[in-house]
């Protein structure tokens, strides 16, 4: 599995630093929607979910988390720990966020708006959806 992380540009001076994000440009895609999680109690897991279409750039402006992604086939652990890297979790990708500092603040920088329909929350059934992308490829060649 190929991890995508994209590292910013701070522009710093002598009054600390700024980091500017433009869509097509910084970020691949036209940016639709922000959200954040902040105050996430120890211990806790958020996501266990894929999307059928979504596709995002996780930040961690502050503090640090780990994020699992996982394509079906391969899962790697990756961890935010600075304000200016972004990670890259493109559809049909499994996530889960965790091991939040209690700091930790982590914006998301979203391709789509809000839309329940586009989750896949069971795990045997994005398996599934693996399966069905692959074998609708295969039968294209
Ligand atoms: C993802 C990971 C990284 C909204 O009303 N609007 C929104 O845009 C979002 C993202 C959530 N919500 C509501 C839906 C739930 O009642 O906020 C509540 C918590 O959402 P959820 O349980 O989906 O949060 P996470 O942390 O499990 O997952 C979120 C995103 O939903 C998801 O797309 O990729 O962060």
């Amino acid at each position: 599995m190929q991890v995508v992380k994209y590292v910013f540009q701070p522009h710093g001076d002598d009054r600390g630093q700024l980091v500017a994000l433009e869509e097509m440009k910084d970020i691949p895609f036209r940016i639709k929607r922000v959200y954040y999680m902040y105050d996430t109690g120890a211990g806790v897991t958020r996501g266990y979910h894929a999307h059928k279409s979504l596709e995002q750039i996780l930040i961690c402006i502050h503090g640090s988390c780990k994020i699992r992604l996982d394509n079906g086939k391969e899962k790697k652990v990756i961890p935010l720990e600075k304000p200016y890297e972004g990670l890259y979790v493109s559809n049909a990708m499994w996530r889960e966020m965790f091991d939040f500092s209690p700091d930790a603040v982590l914006m998301v920088l979203a391709s789509e708006l809000y839309d329940e329909a586009d989750y896949i929350r069971n795990y045997d059934e994005f398996l599934a959806y693996i399966r069905d992308n692959e074998n609708k490829e295969n039968e294209k060649e």
